[in-house]
């Protein structure tokens, strides 16, 4: 049974053991791990404590949080082995739309560029056009941030690592993204990738059951992308960092 339940930012960051940063008396926003966390009932300041809903922070935090009515308590519990699937069993038997499909690194590059000038996804501002919207998944990097900000494919977009990409937060804002991507003529897909395509084909099975139409970047990003090992005739992919400048090539270390 699900309770609102108010509890001290101050203890809370104690348990769960996270950064939760609490800013502006009025209008109070809640980040976790730099991520904004919006809930139902904004933050309170009382007295010199800012009090915050625990539930939405927890999740966001990757727990669930449950209302124990015998107990008169709330129940956190941190998840761990099961963070990917966050509870649930696993469908993949029963429902076929959660199976990961792979796309390969050469056919995601023909989609994202299609006029071959080396500028992917070339519709976006301060780019010179000439690509097609119509054919591009919605590029999701599902590795750390500072990876995806050291390089990134062009165009792809970062909202959290794979293993937080179902928290509600998370999730909300990977469909909130879709939407606009969709919006604006793209096709109704995601391709997410990360570094050896492992951890993001267990999020896209996740995203899967979500209902949403995922692919894997077959073999990842740095193998795949970056070309560094034979597999799956790699290419050497045009990269940008956080910014959008293109990244020079530079082959890993062997
Ligand atoms: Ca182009
Ligand atoms: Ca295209």
């Amino acid at each position: 049974m699900k309770k609102r339940v108010f509890f001290l930012v101050l203890a809370l960051s104690l348990v769960l053991l996270a950064t939760v940063a609490v800013a502006n008396v009025e209008g109070i926003k809640m980040y976790v791990n730099g991520n904004e966390v919006k809930s139902d009932v904004p933050p309170v300041k009382q007295e010199n404590r800012v009090l915050v809903p625990i539930r939405f922070v927890a999740e966001a935090l990757g727990c669930d949080v449950q209302w124990d009515e015998a107990k008169n308590a709330v129940v956190i519990t941190k998840n761990s082995g099961d963070k990917f699937l966050r509870g649930k069993n696993d469908p993949a038997q029963q429902n076929p739309s959660i199976h990961t499909n792979f796309v390969k690194a050469a056919d995601l590059l023909a989609v994202l560029d299609d006029d071959k000038d080396g500028d992917l996804c070339d519709y976006r501002d301060g780019h010179s056009g000439g690509d097609s919207i119509a054919n591009d998944p919605l590029v999701v990097d599902t590795r750390l941030k500072k990876d995806y900000e050291t390089g990134h494919i062009p165009g792809a977009i970062w909202i959290s690592p794979a293993e937080e990409i179902a928290a509600p937060a998370n999730l909300a804002a990977l469909k909130e993204a879709l939407e606009t991507h969709v919006a604006r003529g793209g096709k109704n897909e995601i391709v997410l990738y990360c570094f050896t395509a492992h951890t993001a084909g267990l999020a896209a099975g996740v995203l899967g059951a979500e209902g949403l139409n995922v692919k894997n970047l077959r073999f990842g990003y740095a193998i795949a992308w970056e070309g560094t090992k034979q597999a799956d005739a790699p290419i050497y992919g045009p990269r940008e960092d956080a910014s959008g400048k293109p990244v020079p090539y530079a082959p890993a270390a062997k």
